[in-house]
């Protein structure tokens, strides 16, 4: 793109979206231009901020006439440098955080409708309002926007119970590359009539359309709920306590969380938090929720089995909201603690359940016998078979190195490269090493139906 059509292209943008509506100066742009853990430094050409869908439509028709591309972005919480743009300073951002109203809540129906730019902890909050629960949950839900978290199908801490995001969105409103606006916020359970097209976009972290609006699935809100943080000796015996949370709590079991004895380490170092346990190669932090009055006394009843049979060699049940609320923190502070500690090369794995503690053996063996030095920080969502296996890599190792030693092991236990997070621009090599042709063959042609011009996040998911 020439400077001259860039710069028709900003006044344009500008015409269109009036006061506020779009950035230029480098100062207000800056925060938009690089991912959270700052890997992925971008220049954009500006950044729109459409405050309606009608806006959005309009955006995407004059970006698509003058040939420029367009990152869709929300909270900029993710992991994967999915929502930033390229360093070419021709791409334009399109941020939704201007449309960010919550349209309607169904207490009785256990509905939801927000737009893209609503914080999910705002739409958590509405839904509490109600006395009703968006299960959607993780560490960066006060950030992260409605939008981002259908496009990248955000994972979480309650998977276990509540499934992904794509679980929990009934409808749903985007706009397409060419600027059309597809309505299908439908407010339904069942809904079976034709292709369920908005699977499509769900995941596809802003390659063939833009999310403008949802209709979200909400729950009814457990009156009680029990919080465990558990010592255990090793992995198999974390396994052998999440049957026996199943036996004993079944589907009252809302997170299943495996904490490596370095994370909270880490937490420690860099967060000041302290770990109520004593030392131990691993944790686990299981939380249940129910609104039968038994449930803590099913929870004393798991915990005092679990000590007993030596499965678990310390443990705490919350005595208090508070109290579960610094056990939590101890896990969602895990993140920000690797990220002081030093150079963090994050795998976002996933492998059958069983197959948890002989990945954990084989990827530790590996990355003793390959790259001395290297520490595994590996924590993550046990219940539902998702490991952070994060690296502290040792001066020198590179991160395709690690990459490759990590995912050649998951390979080997039928795992998939990417469990939550998505492929953003820091897995787009990876994918297509650990995706089979037919898959990315597959994956190409929906990219050229829907996008054929190549202009929504270019680069992101699938190499350009
Ligand atoms: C979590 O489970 C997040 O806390 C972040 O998915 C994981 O920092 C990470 O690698
Ligand atoms: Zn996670």
């Amino acid at each position: 793109m020439s400077p001259e059509t860039t710069h028709d292209l900003v006044a344009r943008l500008a015409a269109r979206l009036g006061p506020g509506g779009l950035l230029t100066e480098e100062s207000d742009i800056a925060p938009f231009a690089i991912d959270w853990r700052r890997l992925f430094p971008g220049r954009p050409a500006c950044v729109a901020r459409p405050a309606s869908t009608a806006e959005v439509a309009d955006v995407v028709r004059i970006c698509r006439e003058a040939g420029a591309a367009l990152v869709p972005q929300g909270g900029n919480t993710g992991l994967a440098g999915g929502a930033v743009p390229d360093a070419s300073g021709t791409q334009v951002v399109l941020s939704l955080m201007r449309m960010n109203a919550i349209r309607a809540v169904d207490p009785v129906g256990l509905t939801l409708t927000a737009e893209a730019g609503c914080v999910l902890k705002a739409a958590q909050d509405a839904a509490a309002d109600v006395n009703r629960l968006l299960p959607v949950s993780f560490a960066a839900e006060g950030s992260a926007m409605v939008g981002g978290v259908i496009a990248t199908n955000a994972g979480g801490l309650n998977v276990v119970r509540y499934g992904m995001t794509r679980g929990n969105v009934l409808g749903l409103e985007v706009v397409l590359g060419d600027g059309t606006v597809v309505d299908g916020l439908r407010a339904l359970c069942k809904d079976n009539a034709g292709y369920d097209w908005k699977q499509l976009f769900i995941g596809s972290e802003g390659t063939l359309g833009i999310v403008t609006a949802a209709v979200l699935r909400l729950t009814a809100r457990p009156r009680h709920v029990a919080t465990a943080l558990l010592a255990v000796p090793d992995p198999q015996a974390a396994l052998r306590l999440f049957t026996l949370a199943q036996d004993e709590l079944g589907d009252a079991i809302q997170a299943f969380e495996l904490i490596s004895g370095l994370s909270l380490d880490l937490v420690a170092r860099h967060g000041g938090l302290r770990n109520p346990l004593g030392p131990a190669g691993w944790y686990l932090l299981v939380e249940a929720a129910s609104s039968l009055p038994s449930l803590r006394e099913a929870a004393e009843g798991v915990l005092a089995t679990a000590l007993e049979q030596g499965d678990a060699v310390d443990g705490v049940l919350a005595e208090s909201s508070q109290q579960a609320a610094g056990l939590w923190a101890l896990r969602e502070g895990i993140t920000e603690a690797e990220a002081k500690e030093g150079r963090g090369v994050k795998h976002d794995v996933s492998v059958p359940i069983t197959a948890i503690p002989a990945f954990l053996e084989a990827a530790g063996r590996a990355l003793a016998a390959d790259l001395p030095g290297a520490r595994a920080n590996a924590f993550g969502h046990m219940g539902d078979g998702n490991i952070h296996y994060n690296v502290l890599a040792a001066p020198g190792q590179t991160s395709e190195a690690i990459n490759q030693l990590v995912h050649g092991v998951v390979e080997d236990f039928g795992g998939s490269i990417s469990a939550e997070h998505g492929i953003g621009q820091y897995r787009v090599t990876e994918l297509v090493r650990h995706r089979r042709p037919g898959e990315i063959a597959l994956a190409r042609r929906i990219k050229a139906a829907l996008d054929p011009d190549g202009l929504l996040n270019p680069g992101k998911v699938l190499a350009r």
